[in-house]
C-alpha cells in the first residue's frame, strides 16, 4: 500500500503526537515534531524525523500559536498535519488555515467543527435525526420568564448549560425555582466569559448518569460505520480517569441503536474522520444525545483494542481521501478493554499537578499491556501542560480477566520521583462498585467523600477503603524517598516499594 502522505506534521505534544509518530512510521510517512523551549527532551521529539522548536513554554506561545505551526510544517514542506485531541483540535480556524496554506487537516471540515461547537445546533440535528435528547429547550433562552416557565414544564431538577459550552463551564444544576434566577445569571456570566456567547439553554437534569459514547469514522464519499461504545464514567471534574469497552450496560441491540444514531447524527452534519458521539444513559438505561467530539479522544486505544482497527491510521486514510475500507457488518468486538490514565498528579493531595524528574520509571508489560506514554526515566514533567503522562491499557477475554490484568499491570508500574493516579486506580480496580460494574458520573466524588460520615452511612465499603488507603498514604509518607542515588529508587522499584 502506497503512504497516504509523504509526510505529516504532528502539532502536538505528549503520549498522543508519539501515538500519531508511531502511526506514520509503520505507514511509511516521514514525521514533523513541533516542541517548546519547555519540551526540548520531550519523546514525541525524540522520536520524529524531525522537530521545529516554535517558541516560549506557555500554549498560547507555542502549541496554540497557529501562525507559528503553519510556518513549521511549510518549512519542513509537510503534506498533512494532525492536530491530537487538545491544543487546536476543534479550532474550526485552525483548520481553515491548513487548508489555506495548502496543507491537509487530519479532521473534519472546519464546517462540521463548528456545528458541533455550537451546543444548540447539535441539540437541533440530533432531533432533526431522531435521536433522542434530554427534554429541554431547542433555542436560547430568551429571559427568566422564560426559563421558568420551560424548568416548571421539563420539571426540577433542571440543569442551565451554555450554548457553546462543554467540559461542564457555564452549566448549573438548578433543584427549585426559588435557585432558578441566580443560576442563570451565573451560568451567563461564566459563558460570557469563557466563549464570548452568553446564550444558554435548559434541560431535566438527569442523576447519577452514565457517560457512553460511541466512537464513529466516517469518510469523504458518503460511508459512515460506528466502532461501539466507551464507558467513560469514572472520572473527577470532567477529567476522565478510567474508560472500558464495551460498557458493562450496553446489550448488542443498545449498541446497534446507539451506534446507528451516532452514524446519523455524523453523517447529516457531514462529518469526516475520526469523532465521537457522547451520549448520558440514566438508571434505566435510556439514552440520550449530549454532544459530539470532533476529534481522536485520548480514550481511542480501548476502542482499537476490541475492534482490532488502528484509529489513526483510519484518520491518516481517511484524509487522503480514501474510502474506508470496510462496512458496519465487517466490524466486531472482541473481549474487553481497560483504560487508566496515569496522570502526574498527586491524589492524596487534591490532584494537585506533579511535575518535576522522573528519577526511577519501570513501567509495566507482559501479554495484552499496552502503555501509551509520553515519559520516559530522566525526564522531567514540565509544569505548563496538562498532566496525562501515559495511558495504560489492557485486553482481557472478559471484564474480570481485564480488571485482574490492569490490577497486575498497575502493581508492576513503578515511577520514582514524582506522584502519580497510580494508587487511586489501583484502589479503584479492587472495589466493589467498579467490579459490580456500578458506574456513574458520581462514582469519584463519592470515592473522595467517602471519608464524611454522612456519606459512610451511605456508603460503608468505600469508606472502609477509603480509610485504608489514608493509613496507607500515612506509613508511605514517613519514609520518603531520598530524592538521589541509584540504591534508593532501585529499593521503590522493587514489590511493595513506593510508585513514588
Ligand atoms: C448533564 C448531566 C445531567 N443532566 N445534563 C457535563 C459536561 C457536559 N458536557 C454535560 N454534562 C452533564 N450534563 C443533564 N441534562 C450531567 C452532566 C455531567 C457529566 C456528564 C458527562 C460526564 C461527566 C459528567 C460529570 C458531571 C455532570
Amino acid at each position: 500500500m502506497n503512504p497516504p502522505f509523504g509526510k505529516v506534521l504532528i502539532a502536538n505534544r505528549g503520549e498522543i503526537a508519539v501515538r500519531v509518530i508511531r502511526a506514520c512510521r509503520e505507514m511509511g510517512i516521514a514525521t514533523v515534531a513541533v516542541f517548546s523551549d519547555a519540551d526540548r527532551e520531550s519523546l514525541h521529539v525524540l522520536l520524529a524525523d524531525e522537530a521545529v522548536l516554535l517558541g516560549p513554554a506557555p500554549a498560547a506561545e507555542s502549541y496554540l500559536a497557529i501562525d507559528k505551526i503553519i510556518a513549521a510544517a511549510r518549512a519542513t514542506r509537510a503534506d498533512a498535519v494532525h492536530p491530537g485531541y487538545g491544543f487546536l483540535a476543534e479550532n474550526a480556524a485552525f483548520a481553515d488555515a491548513c487548508a489555506a496554506a495548502g496543507l491537509t487537516y487530519i479532521g473534519p471540515p472546519p464546517a462540521a467543527i463548528r456545528a458541533m461547537g455550537d451546543k444548540m445546533a447539535a441539540r437541533r440535528t440530533a432531533i432533526q435525526m431522531k435521536v433522542p435528547v434530554v427534554p429541554g429547550t431547542e433555542r436560547p433562552l430568551a429571559d427568566d420568564a422564560e426559563a421558568a416557565r420551560v424548568a416548571g414544564e421539563v420539571g426540577y431538577p433542571v440543569m442551565i448549560k451554555a450554548a457553546l459550552g462543554g467540559g461542564g463551564k457555564g452549566m448549573r444544576l438548578v433543584r427549585q425555582p426559588s435557585e432558578l434566577a441566580g443560576a442563570l445569571r451565573a451560568a451567563r456570566s461564566e459563558a460570557g466569559g469563557a466563549f464570548g456567547d452568553s446564550s444558554v439553554y435548559i434541560e431535566r437534569y438527569i442523576d447519577e448518569p452514565r457517560h457512553i459514547e460511541i466512537q464513529v469514522l466516517a469518510d469523504g464519499h458518503g460511508g459512515v460505520v460506528h466502532l461501539g461504545e466507551r464507558e467513560c464514567s469514572i472520572q473527577r471534574r470532567h477529567q476522565k480517569l478510567i474508560e472500558e469497552s464495551p460498557s458493562p450496560v450496553v446489550t448488542p441491540e443498545m449498541r446497534r441503536q446507539m451506534g446507528d444514531a451516532a452514524c446519523r447524527i455524523a453523517a447529516a452534519a457531514g462529518y469526516v474522520n475520526a469523532g465521537t458521539v457522547e451520549f448520558l444513559v440514566d438508571r434505566d438505561r435510556r439514552f440520550y444525545f449530549l454532544e459530539m467530539n470532533t476529534r481522536l479522544q485520548v480514550e481511542h486505544p480501548v476502542t482499537e483494542l476490541v475492534t482490532g482497527r488502528d484509529l489513526v491510521k483510519e484518520q491518516l486514510r481517511i484524509a487522503a481521501g480514501e474510502k474506508l475500507g470496510f462496512t458496519q457488518d465487517d466490524v466486531t468486538w472482541t473481549g474487553w478493554a481497560i483504560e487508566c490514565r496515569i496522570n502526574a498528579e498527586d491524589p492524596y493531595a487534591n490532584f494537585i499537578p506533579s511535575p518535576g524528574l522522573i528519577e526511577g520509571l519501570r513501567p509495566p508489560s507482559g501479554p495484552w499491556v499496552r502503555d501509551d506514554s509520553g515519559v520516559y526515566e530522566g525526564y522531567t514533567v514540565p509544569r505548563f501542560y496538562d498532566t496525562l503522562m501515559a495511558k495504560l491499557i489492557v485486553w482481557g477475554a472478559d471484564r474480570e480477566a481485564a480488571i485482574a490484568r490492569m490490577a497486575r499491570a498497575l502493581g508492576e508500574y513503578k515511577v520514582v520521583g514524582i506522584q502519580t493516579t497510580i494508587p487511586v486506580l489501583q484502589h479503584i480496580m479492587g472495589h466493589p462498585d467498579f467490579l459490580a460494574g456500578r458506574l456513574s458520573t458520581q462514582f469519584m466524588e463519592r470515592l473522595m467523600h467517602a471519608d464524611r460520615p454522612e456519606a459512610a452511612g451511605r456508603h460503608r465499603t468505600v469508606a472502609i477503603i477509603a480509610a485504608a488507603l489514608a493509613a496507607y498514604d500515612r506509613a508511605g509518607r514517613q519514609a520518603p524517598i531520598p530524592s538521589s542515588g541509584l540504591s534508593a529508587w532501585r529499593r521503590a522499584l522493587r514489590p511493595g516499594g513506593r510508585s513514588r
